[in-house]
C-alpha cells in the first residue's frame, strides 16, 4: 500500500519544488528509489489500529518520502548537468545562460541536447592602449554576436592613458555600446620610461582628426582602477573569462602581483605583441607593446601560467591583407566604416607609399591591422592554421635586444610553461570576419 504513497510524495515534491506541470513527473523514472522504500515494511506494522497514532505514523512516513524525493530530484539535476558536460559536443554553459534545446536535426530516440551545439557567450576583457588598430579590433569584438565584452581596460601606449580612455569611449559611442564599462589603468611602465609614447597613429592615437572633445568623458570612466576591476571581474567568474591584451602589458603584470592566483582564474590569454624572428618595429629587435614596458612583458610571460596565445608583429605582417581589401572595407555603408575611414584618412601609417616603413621593407606592402589578429583568434580559434607551442622569454638587457621576445623550441631555458606563438592564419576568413564586423556596426 505504500508504493503509491512514495509516488504521491514524488509528485507533490516535484510540484512543490519546481512549480512544473505533471509532465515533469516523468522525471520519476530518473529517480532511484531504494527497494526497501517500495517493498519494505509498511507504516502500519507493527499493527496499529486506525486512529490518531496511525495517522501520525503515516504523516511521518510521508515526510520521509518527501525529503527523499527532494534530495533525489536535486541529485538528478546535478547528474543531468554532469552528463551533458561530459557528452555534449558544444561548449559548457553556465547558470543563467539561455539555451535553445530544439534541434531540427534531431534523430528519433536521441536526446536533442546531445545533438545541439550549445553556445554560451564568450566573455572577454580587452586591455587596450587604444590607437587606430585597437579601435578596429575593439569594433570586431563588439560586433561578434557570440562575444560579450565585460570591460575595456586602458593602458598607456599609443597615447597617454587619458587619451586612450577617450578613444575607447569614442569607439563605444560609434557602435552604440556605451554600456560597456571603461576603466583607466597604468599611466606608464613598471620601471622607468626609456621609450617615448608612439606617434604611430597621431598624438592622440586616433590620427588627430577629432577637434571636438567630450567634456563629460571623465565622468564616463569607472572609478575603480583597471587592475582591480580586472581581478574582480575574473574572480567572480573563474575560468570563464578570456583576456585580450592589445597594448603594453603593465596592467596584466600589476594584476598578477596584486593577485598571484589571477592567471589561474583566467580562461585564456591572447596577446598582440612581441616578435618571433628578432625583427622590430620600434627598435632594431623589439616590437612596440613589449618595448614600451619590457619588465611587464617579462613578468606576464613568466607568471601567467594559463593557456596563452601570442600574435607577434612578424605574424601579423606575414598575414597582411591587401590595400584593395582595405578600400572595400572602408567604403562600406556603416558607422564603423565611416569612423575608420575618418581616423585613417590622414595617418601616415595607412599610407601606401611603398617602402616607407620597416614593415614594407621586411614584408612588402599591405594593410596590417595588428591588434585585430589577437581579437580574431579569440573570436574564432579556427582562423589560426599553424602555431608553435614552445616556451618564450623577454630579453630585458641590451641596447639592441631589450624588449625582444625569444622563442625556445629546443628547451634551453628549461621552462615548464609553453605558449602558443601564431605562425599562420586563414587570411581570407580573417578578412571576412573583419568585413562582417564593419557591416554590423
Ligand atoms: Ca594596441
Amino acid at each position: 500500500m505504500h508504493l503509491p504513497l512514495v509516488l504521491l510524495a514524488y509528485r507533490s515534491s516535484v510540484q512543490e519544488s519546481t512549480a512544473c506541470t505533471p509532465a515533469l513527473l516523468m522525471l520519476g523514472r530518473e529517480l532511484r528509489t531504494p527497494r526497501e522504500m517500495c517493498f519494505g515494511r509498511p507504516p502500519h506494522t507493527p499493527a496499529v489500529p486506525p486512529g490518531p497514532e496511525y495517522a501520525r505514523r503515516l504523516q511521518d512516513r510521508m515526510e520521509t518520502a518527501h525529503a527523499f524525493a527532494r534530495d533525489q530530484l536535486q541529485k538528478a539535476g546535478i547528474r543531468q548537468k554532469r552528463n551533458y558536460d561530459m557528452r555534449a559536443k558544444g561548449r559548457d554553459f553556465n547558470p543563467e545562460d539561455l539555451v535553445w534545446v530544439f534541434s531540427p536535426k534531431r534523430k528519433k530516440g536521441r536526446c536533442p541536447k546531445l545533438d545541439c551545439h550549445w553556445m554560451s557567450k564568450k566573455l572577454v576583457i580587452v586591455d587596450t592602449d587604444c590607437g587606430i588598430d585597437d579601435a578596429q579590433a575593439i569594433l570586431m569584438a563588439l560586433a561578434a554576436p557570440q562575444v560579450q565584452v565585460l570591460a575595456l581596460t586602458c593602458v598607456f601606449g599609443n597615447a597617454d592613458v587619458n587619451n586612450v580612455c577617450q578613444n575607447v569611449l569614442r569607439v563605444l559611442s560609434v557602435c552604440g555600446k556605451e554600456e560597456v564599462p571603461v576603466f583607466r589603468g597604468s599611466r606608464g611602465p613598471l620601471v622607468g620610461a626609456d621609450c617615448p609614447l608612439s606617434d604611430h597613429f597621431g598624438s592622440d592615437g586616433l590620427g588627430d582628426v577629432f577637434k571636438n572633445k567630450d567634456p563629460q568623458w571623465e565622468q564616463k570612466i569607472q572609478k575603480e582602477h583597471a587592475v582591480s576591476a580586472m581581478i574582480r571581474l575574473v574572480s567572480e567568474r573563474p575560468n570563464q573569462v578570456s583576456l585580450v591584451s592589445l597594448g603594453p602589458l603593465t596592467n596584466l603584470a600589476m594584476a598578477v602581483r596584486l593577485d598571484p592566483e589571477f592567471p589561474q582564474k583566467l580562461k585564456d590569454l591572447y596577446i598582440m605583441g612581441g616578435n618571433m624572428e628578432g625583427k622590430g618595429n620600434v627598435t632594431l629587435c623589439a616590437e612596440f607593446n613589449f618595448r614600451m614596458d619590457p619588465e611587464s612583458a617579462h613578468v606576464v610571460l613568466e607568471d601567467f601560467l594559463c593557456c596563452t596565445y601570442i600574435a607577434t608583429w612578424e605574424f601579423a605582417c606575414r598575414n597582411k591583407l591587401s590595400w584593395d581589401f582595405f578600400d572595400t572595407l572602408m567604403s562600406q555603408d556603416s558607422a564603423a566604416a565611416r569612423f575608420m575611414k575618418t581616423v585613417t584618412s590622414q595617418c601616415w601609417a595607412y599610407s601606401r607609399d611603398a617602402l616607407q616603413n620597416k614593415r614594407d621593407v621586411f614584408f612588402g606592402p599591405g594593410f596590417v591591422s595588428y591588434d585585430s589578429y589577437a581579437v580574431a583568434a579569440f573570436i574564432d580559434p579556427g582562423l589560426i592554421t599553424a602555431s608553435q607551442h614552445c616556451p618564450v622569454r623577454v630579453e630585458l638587457q641590451g641596447t639592441i635586444g631589450r624588449g625582444m621576445m625569444a622563442l625556445d623550441p629546443t628547451d634551453v631555458l628549461k621552462k615548464a610553461h609553453k605558449v602558443f606563438v601564431f605562425e599562420k592564419c586563414d587570411v581570407e576568413k580573417f578578412g571576412q570576419l573583419m568585413m562582417s564586423s564593419f557591416r554590423q556596426m
